[in-house]
């Protein structure tokens, strides 16, 4: 996979490429990452990437010939690879959005800055608009690297055997399970005794149980026709009879079953 981040602020990706499983990633050759200055594709000496917005009002508006100087550059080093551009009006990211993403073979991210970009590159240099989410940033490189980060990890051979996306949140779109580390007994604060136990099936069934509960206390929207396991059925239809049973042990619960 080859990344391509064009920006007038090329240092911020620096040490993104210079850290942790991204940096890994670039040594294994799993992904290759360049950035590109957009200001290198200006033609005056001031080296001006922004003016004012047409029709008036705040802020400033990036030019388009810099921009589509430095897609075309990109685009001769990646042929094969699609471009995007970061903006609130682009579809929502999420892990669908980056598997898909991380099928390709190259990807090309137009980080805009000020108000946004002149849209005439929007037209027919831009294959796609993506938005980490329905919020102002300053500018897309943070978004560029939020998406890339998610992508690169979801490549083969990126992550290794102790760590694997496979049972990531929203890989079987539940919330991941309650993750435990040592010391067994931390500020009078105890291990569950099943993770200690050894007992593999009892450990998966114990995970599956704390994914549906926090995925139901915490984004019950994901378990909005969502296809249940058996085993998962199970689990919530033991829940249901739980709190029947507290319904129904309540003093004035005799009477009122819930009816399902
Ligand atoms: C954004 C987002 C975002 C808008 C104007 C950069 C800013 C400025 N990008 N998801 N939300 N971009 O707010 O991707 O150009």
């Amino acid at each position: 996979m080859k990344f391509i981040v064009l920006t007038i602020f090329p240092d911020m990706l620096n040490s993104f490429w210079a850290h942790g499983i991204i940096r890994r990633a670039i040594e294994r050759r799993k992904i290759s990452a360049e950035t590109i200055n957009v200001r290198d594709y200006t033609t005056d000496r001031h080296k001006v990437t922004d003016d004012r917005p047409y029709g008036g009002g705040s802020g400033m508006v990036m030019k388009p010939e810099p921009l589509a100087g430095a897609i075309r550059a990109a685009s001769k080093l990646a042929p094969s690879a699609k471009t995007i551009l970061l903006t609130p009006q682009g579809r929502v990211f999420n892990q669908n959005l980056a598997r898909k993403l991380a099928s390709w073979k190259g990807l090309i991210f137009v980080c805009g800055r000020y108000e946004g970009v002149d849209e005439r590159i929007c037209h027919d240099l831009i294959d796609y608009e993506i938005s980490t989410g329905d919020y102002v940033l300053t500018g897309g490189e943070l978004a560029a690297m939020m998406v890339i980060d998610a992508v690169t990890r979801l490549i083969p051979g990126v992550l290794g055997a102790e760590d694997s996306a496979e049972k990531d949140s929203f890989s079987n779109g539940l919330l991941e399970h309650a993750h435990y580390t040592r010391p067994q007994s931390y500020e009078g604060k105890e291990v569950p005794e099943v993770l200690l136990s050894g007992h593999h099936q009892e450990i998966e069934k114990w995970r599956l149980e704390s994914s549906l509960i926090r995925t139901f206390l915490k984004r019950p929207d994901l378990l909005q026709h969502r296809e249940l396991s058996e085993q998962e059925r199970d689990i919530l239809k033991k829940w249901a009879r739980d709190i029947e049973e507290i319904v129904l042990s309540s003093p004035k619960g005799h009477g009122n079953r819930i009816k399902y």
